[in-house]
């Protein structure tokens, strides 16, 4: 019941336009939103991205159909493909779907937020505001951190460095390694052997 009243809420407030930060704030209580950020930019730039993730606990998809920002003429959602070898950016018409107990994660090489006509330079260690629109949830204001190129570039690697690691879990190798520890364990094997065995 309370789901169908906060729809119906949503719907009414959608047809009178009643954008205020408060109202979202209120009525969004289904999505969760992680580390939003985005990358300084150089003067004169017309275009930033902006990276989240989008956790939603219940047990009802949502999509995020769009978002607006003050920053930005041009809002759109994008994704990344590869084309005949090409990394291309193409916008998601019907948005990016959020699956019930799931999360969407945007990042860079992957979905993200496009601004789009940047009516202002992002400087680094500043904020600018997002106003997500969700299909079920309604609209969410969000504020993203905006870092310098460096400390977006450490944090991309970082990432990258936890999805490799993440592979590795799922190769033999590791398996193999495991076993290997827990024999030498079992067996009280000298280092000797134990660095023999490894090679
Ligand atoms: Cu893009």
């Amino acid at each position: 019941m309370k789901n169908l009243f906060v729809k119906t809420l949503i719907s009414i407030s959608t047809t009178l336009i009643l954008t205020s930060a408060g109202f979202a704030d209120t009525t969004n209580t289904t999505l969760l939103v992680n580390d939003p950020w985005s990358r300084a930019t150089p003067p004169g730039a017309t275009t930033a991205a902006g990276f989240m993730q989008i956790v939603n606990p219940t047990d009802q998809a949502d999509r995020l159909v769009g978002f607006s920002a003050a920053i930005s003429a041009k809002p759109e959602i994008h994704t990344h493909k590869h084309v005949d070898g090409v990394m291309t950016m193409t916008k998601l018409e019907d948005g990016l779907v959020i699956p019930a107990n799931g999360k969407a994660v945007l990042k860079p090489m992957s979905d993200h937020l496009m601004l789009l006509e940047l009516k202002d330079s992002l400087s680094a260690s500043s904020t600018f505001t997002v106003t997500a629109h969700f299909e079920n949830a309604g609209d969410m204001d969000i504020v993203f951190d905006v870092l310098s190129v460096e400390d977006a570039q450490a944090k991309i690697e970082k990432t990258m460095q936890h999805d490799s690691a993440h592979g590795e879990h799922g190769k033999m190798k590791g398996h193999k390694d495991k076993k290997h520890n827990q024999m030498d364990m079992k067996h009280d094997a000298p280092m000797e052997n134990n660095t023999g065995s490894e090679s």
